[in-house]
């Protein structure tokens, strides 16, 4: 496989951005290689600078749920960018697209959109504050909630791909305002609300993580902490960004019965355009500006075009079969994985959900970060590689999650299921 033109771009790139990227985690740099340069795509493919095509795992990191260039979507777009590209003022298209997620998603009464998952996370948490009048955030080791000061403690995704789960330039004052807990253990979570009695807004969590690989909730954990907040005043805010719209129409929280006080959106709700959302209660919600003190705002959020593409996206994953279809494919090509590894004597831990998939390289279960961190990430490396070489696209990092489209066939499929059994000998 020829990379010369992605390499090249490479180093142009990084003359003028820096590290050559604008997003850390898409440098390749943990899997020792030059960032694959992406010419276009169409359907469940990617195609590079350099000619070569592949089966497409990431779909933007997980926005792309109906794949590529899907129809619907393009058209939608192309209808909306003849009417104008943006206005700083309101648009009908902004009331569809919230009703749509109102409707799938019955815990929200009141929704905030804004430009990223970023975006929403950080609104979310200044409406809890603002809220409760109380400001210390949990979180959860390994868990990623977008590139906010506040949260990049112990943060996943490239943080930890890069091995920088603490960022350098976040002041002490705000690390001292997050506190940590262990994802899966309920009892750390207990430990640190009884040490701060009255002084946490809230609890945010991905209800199903996919920011340290991918981790199932075990029974019991987040029904746990929906009590726990109830008794001791404390909002619950459930990160959807990846899984909402993703692993279930109606997101993590409709799949596990659990209703968080605010839920975060992004990528799936724009899909593949800069689009997030927050919402919620509708007390809490009243909070935020102009309604309420608590401010927030963005030039661009509710942008026409973005929002338009999020329509189509929803009003095609809203027909009744899509997910049962998304799940069945992800869950074939897991077992696929599971068995084969089996045969081969490698170890593995795999998760499934909807959309929404990952893996692990290690004999034990992997429950939380520190079980996710002991994970044999050198095979990971050298797995990608070979992945690579045969044509399928997946995350340049072992902690980061996988992505099925309606686009992806089953011709595709086995394709895939083939190279996992020649990159696994
Ligand atoms: N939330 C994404 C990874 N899980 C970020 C992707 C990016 O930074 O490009």
């Amino acid at each position: 496989m020829k990379l010369q033109q992605s390499v090249q771009l490479f180093q142009r790139a990084r003359q003028s951005l820096v590290g050559g990227v604008n997003s850390p985690v898409r440098a390749f740099k943990s899997v020792g290689l030059s960032p694959v340069f992406i010419q276009k795509g169409k359907g469940s493919k990617i195609y590079d600078v350099d000619g070569n095509e592949y089966i497409d795992y990431v779909g933007s990191w997980g926005p792309l749920i109906l794949g590529h260039c899907n129809e619907t979507v393009i058209t939608a777009v192309e209808k909306a960018l003849a009417s104008g590209t943006s206005f700083g003022a309101p648009t009908e298209g902004e009331i569809v697209l919230a009703e749509m997620i109102k409707e799938a998603v019955p815990s929200i009464e009141l929704l905030r959109l804004v430009n990223s998952g970023s975006e929403a996370t950080s609104g979310a948490i200044r409406a809890a504050r603002g809220y409760t009048g109380r400001d210390k955030i949990l979180k959860f080791e390994g868990c990623y909630h977008g590139s906010i000061d506040s949260l990049l403690v112990q943060a996943g995704s490239g943080a930890t791909t890069l091995g920088k789960p603490d960022s350098d330039g976040v002041p002490q004052a705000f690390v001292d305002l997050t506190l940590l807990a262990e994802y899966n253990n309920l009892d750390s979570v207990v430990e640190q609300v009884e040490s701060h009695p009255g002084e946490i807004a809230a609890v945010i969590v991905e209800p199903v993580p996919g920011n340290m690989g991918m981790i199932l909730p075990e029974h019991g954990f987040l029904s746990g902490l929906r009590s726990l907040c109830d008794r001791e005043g404390i909002l619950l805010i459930f990160d959807e960004v990846m899984t909402g719209f993703r692993v279930d129409y109606g997101g993590a929280q409709a799949l596990l019965n659990i209703q968080p006080d605010l839920t975060t959106f992004g990528k799936v709700i724009g899909g593949g355009f800069p689009v997030g959302g927050y919402g919620g209660r509708q007390d809490i919600m009243l909070t935020v500006a102009p309604e309420g003190s608590v401010y927030q705002a963005g030039t661009l959020s509710g942008n026409p075009v973005a929002v338009a593409a999020g329509i189509a996206t929803l009003t095609v994953l809203k027909r009744n079969t899509v997910y049962a279809d998304l799940s069945e494919n992800s869950s074939w090509l897991v077992n696929e994985m599971k068995s084969h590894c089996q045969k081969k004597g490698i170890p593995l831990q795999c998760s499934q959900m909807g959309a929404m998939f990952g893996f692990f390289f290690s004999e034990k279960p992997v429950r939380h970060y520190q079980d996710a961190l002991q994970t044999d990430v050198g095979q990971f490396k050298v797995f990608f590689k070979s992945m690579l070489q045969a044509g399928i696209y997946l995350a340049p990092s072992a902690f980061e999650s996988l992505f099925m489209s309606t686009a992806h066939t089953e011709e595709d499929l086995e394709k895939t299921a083939k190279a996992i059994q020649q990159s696994l000998q």
